[in-house]
């Protein structure tokens, strides 16, 4: 059974730099995710360590998050029928090189840790990864009238 879920998105540094944000948040759009969370935000380090927590004890740690502090990046919530796993298969996987061709990590980049996005892995990670990065008053329901085209009976 399809569950409505929320999903955290973080568009990396590498990305406003090379100036993909508009070309990224439209192929979330177009695919008919809702956003219900959009903010610029400048990462800090502690912040960091939390989120990339599982990758301490990896030789390329420090510079993962000196990468990250670069610029801002735009953090997302996005909303939809089994969107964790619906974002994860949209961004390809985390090398760009192995990405299947159609995926953002594979249309737009070639490399780690310089891969475009992070998106949350689980429902549950997304609960603590919308949580670290938004406060609930930034997370905003609202009626669209697409929503019965990609949450309900699509008539
Ligand atoms: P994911 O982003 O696909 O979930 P994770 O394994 O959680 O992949 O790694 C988080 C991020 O760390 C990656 O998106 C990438 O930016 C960076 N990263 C992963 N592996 C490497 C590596 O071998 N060298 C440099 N950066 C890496
Ligand atoms: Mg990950």
């Amino acid at each position: 059974m399809a569950d409505i879920q929320k999903s955290l998105v973080l568009i990396k540094p590498d990305a406003v730099q090379r100036e993909l944000v508009g070309e990224v948040i439209t192929r979330f759009e177009r695919r008919g995710l809702k956003m219900v969370g959009m903010k610029l935000t400048l990462l800090d380090e502690a912040t960091l360590t939390e989120h990339y927590g599982h990758l301490a004890d990896k030789p390329f740690f420090a510079d993962l998050k000196k990468f990250m502090m670069q610029t801002p990046v735009v953090a997302l919530v996005l909303e939809g029928l089994d969107v964790v796993n619906v974002v994860r298969a949209i961004v390809g996987s985390t090398n760009p090189r192995e990405a299947d061709v159609g995926t953002i990590r594979a249309d737009l980049s070639m490399n780690v840790p310089s891969n475009i996005i992070h998106a949350s892995d689980s429902v549950e990670s997304a609960e603590i990864e919308i949580k670290r990065f938004f406060n609930d008053s930034e997370v905003i329901g609202y009626d669209k009238m697409t929503d019965k085209f990609h949450f309900g009976e699509g008539v």
